[in-house]
């Protein structure tokens, strides 16, 4: 039985892997290589230091730790300027009402992303209220694939792991949902995500009776 539901954020609520990959982007051409599309999928649902190992062993750079704070932050600033300038119309189709029917039904929401920018997404997007409980990169310290993120979305909810549903669209979400024994449905290509109970493009044709029906 379904009580709860969390939400990655990034892929899922909105789109913001564009913006982390033009200013992934714009740090490794500042570093003197290239980085593309094909490349930013393995920083999908990572967190912001892994992104940034990743980003600089694709380029064969090293640097010191305390550099390495210094180009993530580079990287932070720009992609903040970007979603500065999102609005409400940057939610991704069928979000709000899904979020609004689960409500109607009695059943909980909270958010679990591995992004410290969350509250700030929120904020513009204007969403935050539909939310029971948000969990971010800012009250975690194990990223996923760990589990911590969706089970400390369940504790503050008060409800079993099993009675979850977890939307993930990164394969450590995915795998972070497995091992918090959750239940998870995985949003774009059923190839990628192949960890998940179900897969769909998104939630425009997919409503909460869907959902319930696809559990019972
Ligand atoms: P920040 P999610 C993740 O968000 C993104 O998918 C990932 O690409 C990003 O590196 C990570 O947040 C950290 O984001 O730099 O804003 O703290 O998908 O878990 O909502
Ligand atoms: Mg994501």
């Amino acid at each position: 039985m379904i009580k709860a539901c969390l939400f990655d954020l990034d892929g899922v609520i909105v789109d913001t892997a564009r913006f982390h990959y033009i200013a992934w982007k714009s740090l490794a051409n500042e570093l003197g290589f290239e980085f593309t599309e094909k490349d930013n999928e393995r920083l999908k649902g990572v967190s912001r230091m892994k992104s940034l190992d990743i980003l600089l062993e694709i380029g064969q750079l090293t640097f010191t730790e305390l550099e390495k704070e210094k180009l993530a932050d580079r990287k932070n600033k720009l992609y903040v300027s970007y979603i500065e300038q999102m609005t409400p119309n940057d939610t991704l189709p069928g979000v709000a009402s899904f979020l609004t029917g689960l409500s109607e039904k009695g059943i909980k929401t909270a958010l679990g992303s591995a992004s410290k920018n969350a509250p700030l997404i929120l904020e513009r997007i204007g969403l935050g209220h539909l939310f029971d409980a948000i969990v971010d990169g800012n009250s975690i310290s194990s990223a996923k694939p760990d589990p911590e993120v969706f089970l400390k979305g369940a504790e503050l909810l008060g409800v079993a792991p099993e009675n979850c549903v977890v939307f993930e669209d990164a394969v450590a979400g995915l795998e972070a949902a497995r091992n918090a024994g959750m239940p998870c449905i995985g949003i774009g290509d059923p190839e990628i995500l192949n960890l998940a109970d179900k897969v769909i493009p998104g939630f425009e044709n997919f409503g909460v009776n869907d959902l319930i029906k696809f559990y019972s």
